[in-house]
């Protein structure tokens, strides 16, 4: 086989949809997806058809009906395109805009060059201060957290996100240096981590498993590295995990 038919046939096999989805909101926001591309195939067909038609049909005349032929047209694609586009910044918006459940998990990100941080509250569930003069990554404190703040104490920092199944987690994402994109695509969840904001999503992870992480805003040289995992567990082993982590992080 030659080289370009090979590229094409491997192109070609792989999945061409998004990956499987994880997240409660996903399956809503994946039909929307959906939606969208079959209406631009209906309206690509339609538009390839009526174009047929006017090249078959010979015009002797100036057509008389432009409100028929052409606003009319115009006006319904314009409602069209507005629908779906109110509809989509409504399923966006609802991770972003409303808050998360008070009783929602959560967790603080920072995205650094070229890692991903995660912090936990400990038992106290209260997230203690962080100064950027203090980060030091070498000694063990890579976001720089206050020792002198008693809700700190307890705070806990991974490499990788751990969270329990059907729990809605609300992160807090921070950048240390420059913006970063905090994105998994199977929780169909992408936003920026900007430096100097702290920028909520939340979402409800559904099936268990080990996801990528994955940077996607070009931060610098080390950027193709940038990954880490989140790790979705069943309630109760995510329990035992939790318990285990905040033990460790007792002051
Ligand atoms: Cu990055």
């Amino acid at each position: 086989m030659s080289p370009i038919l090979h590229q094409a046939a491997v192109l070609f096999s792989l999945p061409w949809w998004l990956p499987a989805n994880a997240s409660l909101h996903g399956t809503t926001l994946d039909h929307h997806l959906l939606l969208n591309l079959w209406v631009i195939l209906a309206l690509l067909s339609l538009a390839h058809l009526l174009l047929l038609a006017g090249l078959l049909r010979r015009r002797t005349t100036e057509p008389k009906n432009l409100w028929r032929i052409e606003y009319l047209p115009l006006a319904a694609l314009a409602i069209l395109f507005t629908a779906l586009t109110v509809k989509a910044e409504s399923l966006w918006a609802g991770s972003r805009y409303t808050g998360a459940d008070p009783a929602a998990l959560q967790v603080e990100v920072t995205g650094v060059q070229f890692a991903w941080y995660f912090r936990y509250p400990g038992i106290d569930a209260t997230f203690g201060t962080t100064k950027p003069q203090l980060v030091a990554p070498g000694e063990g404190n890579p976001i720089g957290i206050d020792p002198t703040d008693s809700h700190g104490s307890d705070d806990f920092v991974t490499s990788e996100l751990v969270l329990p199944t059907n729990r809605e987690v609300d992160l807090r994402l921070n950048a240390q240096d420059v913006i970063h994109g905090f994105s998994i695509p199977e929780m169909r969840l992408k936003q920026n981590a900007v430096p100097g904001q702290t920028i909520h999503v939340h979402f409800t992870p559904t099936t268990p498993g080990t996801y990528a992480i994955l940077c996607t805003q070009l931060c610098g040289l080390g950027h193709y590295r940038m990954n880490a995992s989140v790790r979705v567990l069943p309630t109760a082993e995510f329990a035992q995990w939790l318990a285990a982590k905040q033990k460790a992080a007792q002051p």
